[in-house]
């Protein structure tokens, strides 16, 4: 059976739990948070990120937007990447926003963490603004649809949801769903899907 390595804040590893999810392909998930000193992820990813999918034959897959790619092609259900190439590309752009949303996100939890004489506010300030106008240019695109592009769920609502998700998570003061209540809309639905409500970000329990 495929194994997913992964942390339970990880919004990388989230899309591609979701994505599991949603196609209804069975997997083992195993915790390993990649900034453990003892961490094996290096091992199955020389870039030492998760998520890592490790298939049967022990081969290792990376980064998540190669997973949910090779995931959707490994089975018919909920398919999540149209066929038809300008689509797929318009779904790829949306995962490449939305995933820039969150390197931006993270990017910040971490300078946020660093001792306070080397902390740069010049950075989070150039981070937090790629995310405003990144989320901006989400609302912007889905305007008034129901889905992000075409008419029915792809991984572009994944992606975004996920970022939003993220957002809520690590960055509360940022109050995307007063400045785009479309994109409160969209997260208000993708966030009754199961695939989503057993994915919410959350500190692991304390052991
Ligand atoms: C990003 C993964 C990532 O930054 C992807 O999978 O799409 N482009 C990659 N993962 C973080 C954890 S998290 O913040 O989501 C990670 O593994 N960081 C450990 C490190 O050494 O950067």
């Amino acid at each position: 059976m495929m194994k997913l390595l992964g942390s339970l804040t990880s919004p990388f590893v989230r899309k591609a739990r979701i994505v599991l999810a949603e196609k209804k392909i069975d997997y083992t998930f195993e915790l390993d948070n990649p900034w453990d000193e003892n961490s094996r992820v290096p091992d199955a990813n020389p870039l030492g990120k998760v998520p890592v999918l490790v298939l049967e034959d022990d081969s290792t897959l990376f980064d998540s937007r190669v997973i949910v790619e090779f995931l959707d092609s490994v089975s018919p259900i909920s398919r999540l990447i149209p066929a038809d190439n300008r689509e797929k590309i318009e779904v790829k752009r949306w995962e490449a926003l939305a995933d820039g949303v969150l390197d931006a996100a993270v990017a910040v939890v971490l300078e946020r963490r660093r001792p306070a004489k080397q902390k740069s506010e010049a950075t989070i300030k150039r981070q937090m603004d790629k995310i405003e106008r990144g989320v901006a240019v989400m609302a912007r695109d889905l305007g008034d649809n129901p889905w992000c592009t075409g008419n029915a769920l792809t991984l572009a609502d994944i992606a975004c949801g996920v970022a939003l998700g993220y957002l809520d998570f690590r960055h509360g003061a940022f109050e995307w769903r007063v400045l785009h209540a479309n994109l409160a809309k969209l997260a208000a639905r993708l966030a009754e899907r199961p695939s989503f409500a057993d994915t919410v970000p959350r500190e692991a329990a304390p052991a």
